[in-house]
């Protein structure tokens, strides 16, 4: 006879469905836009596990064995995504880091109340040496009046955000994301196509052990973040020395990171003074993640989720992961906390 128990195999559908239970109130569209970016993430994981083989076949603007011009994995990905959500009648705008502007919902689909900002595929540069890619995604309400989406409804600050997470290509497939009830993670099975449930709750760890950060920028920082350095290397005010991993693929040190403790640090230099990252699509939503996770993250002084951004593609330098750490950058930094308080 079959045991019914509760701990059977969740797929993400059934935990996106149980969530929205949790709230009387909810249209289901919220669901609706989770479960496609989750098929999204599939097709995109099927493309990124066939990169390598693609380059045997036929590299960007020659042609694959089935007559196909091939493109750049990156806007590969910025398709399928757009493609997978623009006729759900959930969204009324998108952005892309792969498009300069507002993606509309074309005038023959419906229109809905919430907005995708997305990196369809960050640290492509990195496909060429079969190092870990991933998605990130950040969704938030629509909150102009018309029917599509203006950019007012684009540039909100991050705390407003309703749901958030990314997709990591490596060596098994991750969707990690949030609506505000914790971080979820969870595995694909390929043997049947689904989001399993693999890491429910996540927790970071208060203290970091590992220090991600290039710090081939060293002679461009300010001396400020020379000495949060150097704190996270162990060679000032006795801080114990953190493990340096860099893989320079932001999703997968920031992963290892969640999993395991850590901080990523992308500070600002004299090259990039604003910092390389995007606040809205992987600052914003990696930032909703960690605190969920109870880890924390700053643009070096102010919490990420709280800057109010004025342009689509805006910048930001961050630190992110464990508290312990970040609170470690605020202070050193100039923020208000004393070291002692640390
Ligand atoms: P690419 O998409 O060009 O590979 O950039 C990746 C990225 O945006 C992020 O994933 C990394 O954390 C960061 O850049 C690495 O930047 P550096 O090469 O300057 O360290």
């Amino acid at each position: 006879m079959v045991k019914h128990t509760a701990t059977s195999v969740v797929t993400i559908e059934r935990f996106i469905i149980e969530e929205e239970r949790l709230h009387p109130e909810a249209t289901g569209e919220l669901s609706g836009v989770l479960y496609d970016l989750a098929l999204a993430a599939k097709m995109i994981a099927n493309k990124v596990r066939s990169a390598g083989l693609a380059d045997i076949l036929g590299s960007a603007d020659t042609q694959n064995i089935q007559g196909e011009v091939q493109q750049k994995l990156d806007v590969m990905a910025n398709e399928i995504i757009v493609k997978a959500m623009d006729h759900g009648g959930r969204l009324c705008a998108m952005a892309s880091e792969e498009e300069p502007g507002i993606i509309q919902i074309p005038e023959h689909f419906k229109c809905g109340k919430y907005v995708l900002l997305f990196d369809p595929l960050d640290g492509s540069s990195n496909i060429d040496v079969n190092v870990p890619v991933g998605t990130i995604f950040s969704v938030v309400r629509k909150i102009t009046r018309g029917r599509h989406g203006e950019m007012e409804d684009l540039l909100q600050p991050g705390r407003r955000q309703v749901a958030a997470g990314y997709v990591i290509y490596g060596s098994s497939t991750m969707m990690v994301y949030t609506t505000g009830q914790g971080a979820h993670g969870f595995t694909l099975d390929p043997s049947i196509g689904e989001f399993l449930l693999s890491h429910p709750n996540i927790r970071i760890p208060e203290d970091g052990r590992y220090l991600s950060v290039n710090d081939s920028y060293e002679a461009m920082w300010d001396d400020r973040v020379r000495s949060v350095m150097r704190h996270y290397r162990g060679l000032e005010n006795s801080h114990r020395a953190l493990s340096t991993r860099y893989v320079g693929s932001l999703v997968a040190d920031f992963h290892r990171n969640l999993l395991g403790g850590g901080i990523f640090a992308y500070p600002a230099n004299t090259k990039t003074p604003r910092g390389k990252l995007r606040l809205l699509y992987e600052a914003n939503p990696l930032a909703f993640i960690v605190e969920q996770a109870g880890g924390a993250a700053i643009d070096g002084a102010q919490r990420i989720l709280d800057v109010l951004p004025s342009e689509l593609h805006q910048r930001t330098p961050l630190y992110i992961g464990s508290k312990n750490e970040v609170a470690l950058a605020r202070t050193v930094l100039g923020g208000e906390r004393t070291l002692a308080a640390v």
